[in-house]
């Protein structure tokens, strides 16, 4: 091993990045980590470590996941090194010291314990001055609905990455409904079963597909919403 032994300070960033999706592959999580601080010594912004390095490289797990060549002990080591990169771009992405512009209660749903999207979405909007409130994974309504009584949000986000569990999004979306509340927030899906049209059908505001659309539409819609008088 020692004498095959890669040095990632010496690939180039291309190879690095390779070597990445390889290590992230393995479930490397010291090796996800030093090549993460590696990228940010070469002066890569934390969006592009992000996503060029770790979210490429879990597009490639996912896909050998998909096709049966990854079982469920090798993908939770890939997330589990992938959240080690994600840890320290955290405080990063949060740093830009942009004014507060809105709040948002985001979680994923009950029966779903996938949480590597929700958390990206969730530092990604922290990034973009908005606070975050993250309630987990594996959320009944009712978790849904305390959040919201007691933090009151301006948006709430529901994640969900099995086709099992998405049909529970609607659950809480109607449930908002027949309190009366569901006009009082935006609320915003995704994940990667979901699209436009079942966004629509089960009453969301908006499907995004990933974590920089959340952030340009959550901008938007809460504008709107703030530009607007005052529901009577
Ligand atoms: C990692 C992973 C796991 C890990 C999860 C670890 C963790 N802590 O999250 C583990 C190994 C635990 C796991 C378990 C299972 N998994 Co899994 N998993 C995946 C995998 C490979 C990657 C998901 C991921 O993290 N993607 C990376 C992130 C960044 O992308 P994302 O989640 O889509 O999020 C982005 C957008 O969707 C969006 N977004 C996401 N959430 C939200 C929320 C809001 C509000 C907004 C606005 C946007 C948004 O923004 C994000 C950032 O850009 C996917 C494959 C895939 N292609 O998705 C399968 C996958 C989701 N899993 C699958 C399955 C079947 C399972 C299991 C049932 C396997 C089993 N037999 O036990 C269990 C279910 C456990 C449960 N009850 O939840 C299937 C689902 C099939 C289906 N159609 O339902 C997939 C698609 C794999 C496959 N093709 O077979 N899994």
């Amino acid at each position: 091993m020692a004498d095959d032994e890669i040095i990632l300070s010496e690939l180039d960033d291309e190879e690095l990045v390779a070597q990445m999706f390889d290590d992230l592959y393995d479930g490397l999580k010291e090796e996800i980590e030093e090549g993460v601080n590696i990228l940010l010594e070469r002066g890569w912004t934390p969006y592009d470590i992000l996503t060029k390095a770790l979210v490429g490289g879990m597009t490639v797990v996912g896909a050998d996941f998909r096709d049966g060549i990854l079982f469920v002990p090798e993908v939770l080591l890939a997330a589990n090194a992938m959240k080690g990169g994600m840890h320290i771009l955290k405080p990063l992405l949060a740093e830009t010291g942009a004014p507060r512009v809105g709040k948002m209660v985001i979680g994923t749903v009950k029966g779903d314990i996938h949480d590597i999207g929700k958390n990206l979405v969730s530092m990604m909007m922290e990034g973009a001055g908005f606070e975050v409130v993250d309630i987990g994974i594996n959320n009944a309504v009712e978790k849904y609905l305390e959040a919201l009584e007691t933090e009151k949000p301006d948006i709430l986000g529901m994640s969900a990455l099995l086709t099992t569990t998405m049909p529970y999004m609607k659950v809480v979306i109607d449930t908002m409904k027949e309190k009366g509340i569901r006009d009082d927030f935006i609320v915003l899906v995704g994940g990667a079963p979901l699209n436009e049209e079942f966004g629509r059908a089960i009453g969301a505001d908006a499907y995004c597909r990933d974590a920089a659309v959340a952030v340009e539409t959550a901008k938007t819609l809460v504008a709107r919403k703030h530009n607007q008088p005052a529901a009577h």
